[in-house]
Order: structure tokens, then sequence, then C-alpha cells
């Protein structure tokens, strides 16, 4: 039986990701893994991620609209880090991965640091320099996605790859709640939603990013990439399959499975 710690917690999850295999909740075995323990798992596996070159980037925002919550039974967002290593540049295939799911994202890169408490969608918007559209790639390492809060926390909320759109606008000229979102697959669209679908605005996010950095000490800082959370629910990235995320003023984002 193993036993549980925040250090073997981390190094398991992150072996999973790197295997390409699923296990089941780590909740399971672990009653006493509460959401503040998976946050220290999350950032141990960061710690592993740095010590072995990559470069920390940013943070994501997930289960932010109301369409990912219902679908994963949770009633709040969650955050987990970005390194280099997540980006997938226009040219590159996607990895080999367990069951990836694509979705939607209003992304924002940092013009300037923004630290809580205290901070509001407008005051958020102001550290703002570029808005793109993008597509975010989950992977869960546990089996069928079948997790607690907690599990996906220190799972760094599924992460895997995103892919972001060729244009960064500036967002002063943007009404992101407005924004639309196309998500088609294989030709077909299979949904669609605009930016209120992120808290009523992408903003939002972004302040709740700030704000819950805060409590552990900790600040969004200038340049870091944002993903603000799916605009719709994610679909499932079947091989050959092309997904496409269409955006009324970001233009469009391309995958291919
Ligand atoms: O980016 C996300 O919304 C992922 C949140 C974690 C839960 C999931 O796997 O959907
Ligand atoms: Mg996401």
């Amino acid at each position: 039986m193993t036993e549980w710690s925040i250090a073997e917690a981390a190094r398991v999850l992150l072996a999973a990701e790197d295997a390409g295999t699923a296990r089941g909740p780590l909740t399971e075995e672990w009653p006493g893994l509460d959401v503040r323990t998976a946050y220290a798992v999350q950032d141990e596996a960061l710690r592993l991620r740095l010590a072995r070159g990559e470069k920390l980037i940013g943070l994501k925002l997930g289960l932010t609209s109301k369409a990912k919550q219902e679908r994963m039974g949770v009633d709040r967002p969650v955050m987990a880090w970005l390194t280099d290593a997540m980006v997938l540049p226009a040219a590159d295939p996607l990895p080999k991965l367990i069951h990836p799911r694509a979705e939607p994202e209003i992304v924002f890169v940092l013009g300037s640091r923004l630290a809580g408490p205290g901070v509001t969608a407008a005051t958020a918007m102001e550290a703002v320099d570029r808005v793109y559209g993008g597509i975010e790639v989950i992977d869960s390492r546990y089996e069928d996605f079948r997790f607690a809060a907690a599990d996906t926390i220190a799972d760094n909320a599924s992460s895997s790859v995103f892919r972001a759109g060729p244009v960064g606008v500036a967002p002063a000229g943007l009404d992101l709640s407005l924004e639309g979102c196309l998500l088609e697959v294989d030709g077909a669209i299979v949904d669609s939603a605009t930016g209120a679908a992120v808290l009523g605005h992408p903003g939002e996010a972004l302040a709740l990013a700030a704000n819950s950095l805060a409590e552990r000490g900790l600040a969004l800082e200038a340049g870091w990439v944002v993903l603000t959370g799916g605009l719709t629910d994610a679909v499932p990235i079947s091989p050959g399959s092309r997904i496409a995320a269409h955006f009324t003023s970001l233009g469009s984002v391309t995958l291919a499975g």
C-alpha cells in the first residue's frame, strides 16, 4: 500500500502523465487529500517540472463555465500551473495523450504584474496586454475523467497542451463578454458560446486568479499567459479528427487529432 504524501502524489501523477497511463482517483486511496493539500501537490509537481528544465509561463483556470461545472459536478473554478512544455506551436502535431479533449478558451498575456487581494475584473483587465483565442487540450490522469475536485487539482487540472491563435488583440476595443466562439469538429459546428460563459466576463476569471493566488502569497507576473477556462464543454479528440475554434474578433485556431 502506498504511503501517501505531497511529494509521493506529485511524483506518481507526473509519472502517469509522462507514461501516458491513467489511474483511479487519488482520493480513494488518500481520503485526507483535501483542496488545500491538492494545491500543495500541484506546487510540488511544478517544482519537479522546473527541476527538469521546464519554465513557468503562467496559469490556467478551469471549470469557470456552468457547462463545465455541471458536467464535472463542482461549483467552483480551479487553477493550475502552465509551463513552456505545455505550449503546442501551430506546426506541431498533438503529442500522444491518454484521452484528450479540446475546449476553446480566451487567453490573456499580461503586460504588468497583477496582485490581489481586492482585484476586480476591471482592474484585472488593465494588466492585460494582449488577448488571444485558444484551444486547451485537457487530459486527465484519472480513468474516464472520474475524480473529485481535490483529485483534479492535484493533477494540475488535467493540463496537457494548449495552442493560442496567431493574432493577439489589444483588450481596449473588445467586449469580451460578447466575444463569440463556434466550436467545430470535422466540419460540423458542435457548440457555441460567448465570453460571458466564463463567470460573466473572462476578466472575472483573471481577478479570481489574482485574488486566490494572493491567499497563497503569490501574484500573476508580467508576461504570464492565463487561460481563462473552457467557454463550452470539452469535446473528445479522436485520432484524425480536426477541431477548430472560430472567434468573432480573435480569429480561428485549429488542431488535428
Ligand atoms: O481546463 C479545465 O477546465 C480542466 C479542469 C479540470 C477538470 C477537467 O478535467 O475537466
Ligand atoms: Mg481549460
